[in-house]
């Protein structure tokens, strides 16, 4: 299905795979309640050594995990994986810098797919405003994190305002962020924030989203 991009469902963006679960949960449970908390977009990254997914069941969790973004109407994007991704008509795909040629991805998916691609420095701003068909940058990380082992080092709400205004593409913040942090996220007029811990390892899935969809979004 042709996907239609809204930088509004960059608002409460929610990044979960396996490896970021708490003990208590398994991934679709965690995934439906902040589907039904109201996150505005899901996307599907299971990597790395805490990873507990069998590769056999990749393809089965991806489809289950699509099915149930269905159900609450919002759009489910896999991370990296261009193959996965179109397996299961995922409503987006997400590119970082060292993954599949961004060029290379928005080929593949030939306008199907919402595409995401992580800018966090000028450079790669100026880079990727070149290539047509990227409907969003994933910049950070903002602050510190426990997400991502190999994360390059904080940019800051400094460094990120500054990528705001070189680019017209909308930008979700992404790395280190707490509830607390929200207004002055918004402040840099970023679409919205992506989040691991900040729901994943919440006491109140039901607050904390909530708490980003009542986050004054400037815009840019
Ligand atoms: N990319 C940059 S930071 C990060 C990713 C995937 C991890 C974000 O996780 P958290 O828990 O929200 O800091
Ligand atoms: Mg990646």
């Amino acid at each position: 299905m042709m996907q239609k991009f809204n930088p509004t469902q960059l608002t409460a963006y929610f990044v979960c795979g396996t490896q970021d679960l708490p003990a208590n949960k398994s991934l679709p449970e965690l995934v439906e309640e902040a589907l039904k908390a109201g996150i505005t977009a899901y996307q599907f990254r299971d990597k790395g050594p805490k990873s507990t997914l069998k590769q056999s069941d990749r393809l089965s969790m991806a489809e289950e995990l699509h099915q149930l973004c269905q159900k609450y109407d919002v759009p489910f994007f896999i991370d990296d994986d261009v193959a996965l991704a179109k397996k299961v008509h995922a409503e987006g795909i997400h590119v970082g810098q060292d993954d599949e040629d961004i060029a290379q991805v928005i080929n593949e998916v030939a306008g199907q797919m919402i595409v995401g691609y992580s800018c966090s420095t000028m450079t790669e701003i100026a880079k990727g405003d070149l290539i047509a068909g990227i409907d969003y940058y994933g910049s950070g990380p903002i602050f510190t994190t426990q997400s991502k082992d190999d994360a390059d080092p904080e940019i800051g709400l400094t460094g990120l305002a500054k990528l705001v205004k070189r680019t017209s593409r909308p930008i979700v913040a992404i790395g280190g962020i707490k509830v607390t942090d929200l207004p002055a996220i918004a402040q840099t007029n970023v679409a919205g924030a992506a989040v691991i811990s900040m729901i994943s390892q919440s006491k109140d899935i039901k607050k904390t989203v909530a708490a980003m969809l009542n986050t004054n979004w400037q815009r840019q």
